[in-house]
């Protein structure tokens, strides 16, 4: 399909004005369009959620809340947040949301300024068995900033350890303890943390970014009972717009609201708000809750056809949307498998693995999500293909094999087409 049919009369007025930016917007509809999403925290949006982002509510500035605003004329945009907000509350159950990050980052910026001042102790999952850059990496604010203790998995199960995030909370008494990591495919016990919180006096902070999506399509269990404070981002498998979100117990409600604005950003950016409450809305749906509970699977037939081929599941499977990969097995790095696979036209990420012996540039380990093939309709035959595409693109340095193991990938797309007129 051409693009004008896609993006509709605006992408005529956009090629004669700026034919640079449209030729961009053309390819990457194309590129999404015909090559392998795989990357764990990327999505599809529904195009109701791509029109409310392309709105003339993006003009509008609206430094404030609803109904408590510090410009005049919001009272259209009050209305999408106040929908926003009490669409959030209903699909997860929370006491208080806040709708305004721009991104799941600047969402976890307003909780440490909610609950911790600068040289405070945290206790977070460390990066390089899967936590994020914001739960205290020493070139991110979080370590730089704060007294970041870090917990990991075990060497063994590749699980988290509960016993040593305890020991570790109690010896360094954390103001917080942050759950929730961008690369482990196993479910948190919630109640097992809660307790640990609870034990030391510490806020419990999930950073659900990577399985909110599967939390509000009821496939696996939610943080929000037992956290103070939830931060994610709503454009992974929860499928809204690129931005973040903040659900907490009431008693907090005014400390976050005043740590997001105006302790961390100005305006909000309205038509991503409303973006959110788009896609809220899509996921209290049985067709979400079906694809939530497809994700799942999908990943699990992905990371058992992947063994299949020789490489090896962290943690032995996933129980979430997404499964890494031990692939030193193949002989070639993370580095060079993403690369691979790139040229065979399937996106992924290299990724370390627990106890990695590369390099976090290099890695053993390879991450695959499957919330964007989901979308795309694709099942567990497909995951097979999709598992055998890679296990060759990895193991071949020959570009003609990567050519022909791309042509494989676009006739496999085109089956599964997204974004047509
Ligand atoms: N960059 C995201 C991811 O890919 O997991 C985390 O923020």
């Amino acid at each position: 399909m051409s693009a004008d049919t896609f993006y509709g009369p605006d992408f005529e007025l956009l090629s004669k004005q700026d034919p640079d930016i449209a030729a961009v917007l053309l390819s990457e509809l194309k590129r999404q369009q015909t090559n392998l999403q795989l990357i764990a925290s990327e999505n599809f949006t529904s195009r109701a959620v791509l029109a409310t982002l392309g709105s003339t509510l993006s003009n509008k500035y609206a430094e404030g809340y609803p109904g408590k605003r510090y410009y005049g004329g919001c009272e259209e945009v009050d209305k999408a947040e106040t929908i926003a907000i009490d669409r959030a509350k209903a699909l997860f159950g929370a006491e208080h949301a806040n709708v305004q990050p721009h991104s799941g980052a600047s969402a976890n910026v307003a909780v440490y300024q909610a609950f911790t001042k600068p040289g405070d102790t945290v206790l977070a999952m460390s990066l390089p068995h899967g936590g994020h850059l914001t739960h205290g990496s020493h070139v991110n604010f979080s370590g730089k900033w704060f007294n970041v203790e870090s917990y990991g998995v075990r060497q063994d199960n590749e699980l988290i350890d509960y016993d040593e995030l305890r020991e570790i909370a109690i010896r360094t008494k954390p103001k917080m303890i942050c759950s929730g990591a961008t690369a482990y495919p196993s479910l948190i016990d919630f109640e097992k943390i809660r307790a640990i919180c609870d034990e030391v006096g510490a806020i419990m902070w999930v950073d659900a970014a990577h399985f909110i999506g599967l939390v509000a399509g009821k496939a696996i269990p939610s943080p929000v009972p037992y956290a103070d404070v939830v931060s994610f981002t709503t454009h992974k498998v929860l499928r809204g717009p690129r931005g973040g979100m903040i659900l907490a117990k009431a008693e907090h409600a005014a400390a976050i609201d005043k740590a997001v604005f105006p302790g961390m950003q100005g305006g909000p950016i309205m038509s991503a708000v409303a973006g959110k409450a788009v896609a809220l809305a899509e996921c209290a749906t049985p067709a979400y809750q079906k694809y939530a509970k497809d994700v799942i699977v999908n990943a699990q037939a992905l990371a058992a056809a992947l063994e299949k081929e020789g490489m090896r599941a962290v943690s032995g499977g996933t129980q979430t949307h997404l499964a890494l990969m031990d692939i030193r097995s193949t002989g070639v790095t993370g580095k060079v498998a993403d690369e691979r696979c790139g040229a065979a036209g399937i996106v992924m990420n290299k990724n370390s693995i627990p106890y990695d012996p590369e390099k976090p540039g290099i890695t053993s380990g390879i991450r695959v999500g499957t919330p964007a093939t989901t979308t795309q309709g694709m099942g567990v035959p497909e995951m097979q293909q999709i598992a055998s595409l890679i296990s060759r693109a990895i193991k071949t340095e020959d570009a003609k094999a990567h050519s022909e193991i791309k042509s494989e990938v676009h006739a496999l797309t085109a089956r599964f087409p997204i974004y047509t007129a």
